[in-house]
Order: structure tokens, then sequence, then C-alpha cells
């Protein structure tokens, strides 16, 4: 069970952008030791100043420490988090963040390339990092980890095909995870957001800001910190009690091929 007194330790996967920067903010704002992950160097780093400016130091100690790795790349997973310092290695709760989509075309007009980009990295990279962490958070006997998955993990959309499959396969996984780590008092909960204002379409649309743009129009999606603010809740639930699957979606989403838009 977590000392109440300790500040507690969270790893966030893609705190370079998006969701997963706005719970490094907020984790951080509420005193919690934050490790940032992403491939950006130069993001990580101007982060980790921000925060360190903000909100100094927890018991003596920084209140953030960074980490670039690939995600992908099993061997940069496991040497990345080898890397860490004692202090920083005892982690309550990991939030497998990084994602992407790439593309959004029918099945028969797929570049295979995207498809690698999302398998490797929604999927494969999912389970690098957890494989990494669960080993110390069994022999602490504690720990939480926090899958984002999506409404397109719970029904298919037109032209999802690829991204569509691999968030269903965090919301397996997030099952699965749950019920072998049951034993060892390890919680698992998946967030599954809607439509929400990132840098998400930007990477779908390989970088075309006016298609990402379009995304959003005609009503208010989600922004990182409506997410942010869903994640942290989850993770200061009492010791008893395990949040397992969060969907949250815009007012104007009712799932994912229903949005309300006005005037489009
Ligand atoms: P962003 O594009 O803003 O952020 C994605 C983050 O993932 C970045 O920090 C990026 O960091 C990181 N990332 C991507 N690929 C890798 C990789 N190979 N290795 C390490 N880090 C990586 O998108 P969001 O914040 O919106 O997305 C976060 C998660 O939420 C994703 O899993 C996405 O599928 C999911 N999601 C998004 C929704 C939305 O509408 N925005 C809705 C539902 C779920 P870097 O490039 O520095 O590596
Ligand atoms: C992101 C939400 O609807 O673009 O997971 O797939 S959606």
């Amino acid at each position: 069970m977590p000392d109440p007194k300790q500040p507690r330790t969270i790893l966030i996967t893609g705190a370079t952008s998006g969701f997963g920067e706005a719970m490094a903010r907020l984790f951080a704002q509420e005193g919690w030791r934050v490790i940032i992950t992403g491939r950006r160097r130069d993001r990580l780093e101007v982060l980790k100043r921000e925060l360190e400016g903000l909100h100094g130091t927890v018991e003596g100690g920084a209140v953030v420490h960074a980490l670039r790795f690939d995600v992908r790349n099993p061997q940069e997973v496991e040497r990345a988090l080898a890397s860490l310092p004692a202090e920083w290695s005892t982690m309550d709760v990991l939030v497998n963040n990084a994602g992407l989509a790439a593309g959004l075309d029918p099945i028969q007009d797929g570049r295979p390339d995207d498809w690698e980009r999302m398998l490797d990295t929604n999927v494969k990279g999912l389970l690098y990092v957890s494989r990494a962490v669960i080993p110390g958070m069994i022999a602490r006997g504690q720990g939480h980890i926090i899958n984002i998955g999506s409404t397109a993990g719970k029904e298919v959309y037109p032209k999802g095909n690829v991204y569509c499959a691999t968030k269903h396969a965090v919301d397996a996984l997030t099952k699965g995870m749950r019920i072998d780590l049951l034993p060892h008092g390890i919680k698992v909960t998946q967030v599954a957001p809607g439509a929400a204002e990132t840098e998400f379409s930007e990477v779908r649309f390989h970088g075309d800001r006016d298609r990402a743009k379009q995304t959003y129009a005609g009503f208010t999606p989600l922004t990182a910190k409506d997410v942010a603010a869903v994640v942290y809740f989850a993770a200061t639930q009492p010791p008893h009690v395990c949040l397992n699957d969060i969907v949250v979606t815009p007012t104007a989403q009712a799932n994912s091929t229903t949005i309300f838009r006005e005037n489009v």
C-alpha cells in the first residue's frame, strides 16, 4: 500500500505533447514525481525545466525526470528504464499513452508503413513498456497501469480500420492485464477518450494542418486537460478502488461514428 506521506511517482509515455504533456503538468502541480518520456529530446528538456521552475523539488529531489526513448524499440525501452536512478525506479503509476493514428483510408488503400507505425507504437510499444515496469510493481506488491485506449477501441468507424484495431487491442490487453495482475495488487485502468484536439490529427494526416482542423469543425472537442483530469481522478482513488474502464467524449459525441456538428 502506498505511504500517503511519500510523494508518488508516475511514468507517462508520450509526454512531449497532447494528453501526456497535460498529465505531466497536472501531476507535477499536485506534488507527484513525474517521469516524462517521448522521442523529442528538446521538448522533454523544455518541459522538465518549466515544471521544475514552477514546482521546484519534492523533498529535496527533482520533481521531473526525463527519459528519451522510442516505445517501438524493446532494447531502447529496457535500457532507458534500467538507467533510472534508484529514487526514480519505484513507479506507483504507469500511463501507457504514447500512440498515434497514421492515415484515414479504406483498407484497400492503406499504406503498410502507416499500419506498421500504428501497430508497433500502440500495441507493441505498450507491451514493451509494461513488460519493463511490471516486475518492479509485482516486487513491491502494488502499482497502477493506466492504458489510454479510445472510443476507436469500442466501435470501428469508416476508414479507421487499423487504428481501430490497435485500440481494440489496447481494450483487450487492459482486460488481460487486469486478470493476470490481480494476485499482485496491481490496478489496471483503461481511459478511452473520444475526439480531442491535440497534435493527434496533424500526425494522422501527415502534417496537413487544414485537414487536421476539419476533424473538429462544428463542435467543441475534448482538450488534453480534460483527459488529464480523468487520468488524475483514476490515479487518486483509494487503494481498494479500481476504475476499470472510463469512456470520455465531448458532449457533442455519442460514440465513434456519431458527432453532432453545427453549421457544417
Ligand atoms: P499527440 O500526437 O499530441 O501525442 C502523442 C504522444 O505520443 C507524443 O508525446 C509523442 O511523442 C508520443 N509518441 C508517439 N510515437 C511514439 C514512439 N514511437 N515512442 C515514444 N513516444 C511516442 O496525441 P494525443 O495526446 O492525442 O494522443 C495520446 C494518446 O491518446 C494516443 O495513444 C492516442 O491514440 C490516444 N487518443 C487520442 C485521442 C484524440 O482524439 N486526440 C482520442 C483517444 C485516444 P514523440 O513524438 O516526442 O515521441
Ligand atoms: C482518437 C479518436 O475518433 O479519431 O482515438 O479515432 S478518433
